[in-house]
């Protein structure tokens, strides 16, 4: 699966809060347990990631509903195994089951 969410970046380890905090919009890939994210479709293309991000492994994620987040509607959380956690906005509910589904699937 891969198109555009909004991300924000919460945890960058276990216990080390993330130090850019503000969403951003990102073109996300989920592929072969990882997911990828690049600046735009084009730039996905390329192989060129967004602010050279290396992809995050999705071995033993979590991926759920973000329901304690309240801000914003179609959330949802990603914990990686190595700490770094994201919040995702999807444009609905449908796509937001979706995406969680790709990643628990991948
Ligand atoms: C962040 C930005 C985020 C906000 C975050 C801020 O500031 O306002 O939107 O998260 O709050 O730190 P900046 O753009 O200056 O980096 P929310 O939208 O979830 O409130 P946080 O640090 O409490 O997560």
């Amino acid at each position: 699966l891969e198109g555009n969410l909004h991300r924000k970046h919460e945890w960058e380890g276990p216990n080390k809060k993330a130090s850019n905090r503000s969403w951003h919009n990102v073109y996300c890939v989920v592929n072969k347990q990882e997911v990828s994210f690049y600046k735009d479709g084009k730039a996905a293309a390329t192989g060129l990631s967004y602010h050279g991000e290396t992809s995050l492994r999705l071995q033993d994620a979590v991926c759920d509903v973000a329901s304690e987040y309240k801000k914003k509607k179609h959330v949802f959380k990603l914990r990686a195994a190595d700490g770094n956690e994201y919040l995702f906005q999807a444009k609905d509910e449908e796509e937001m089951s979706s995406w969680i589904a790709a990643v628990l699937n991948a």
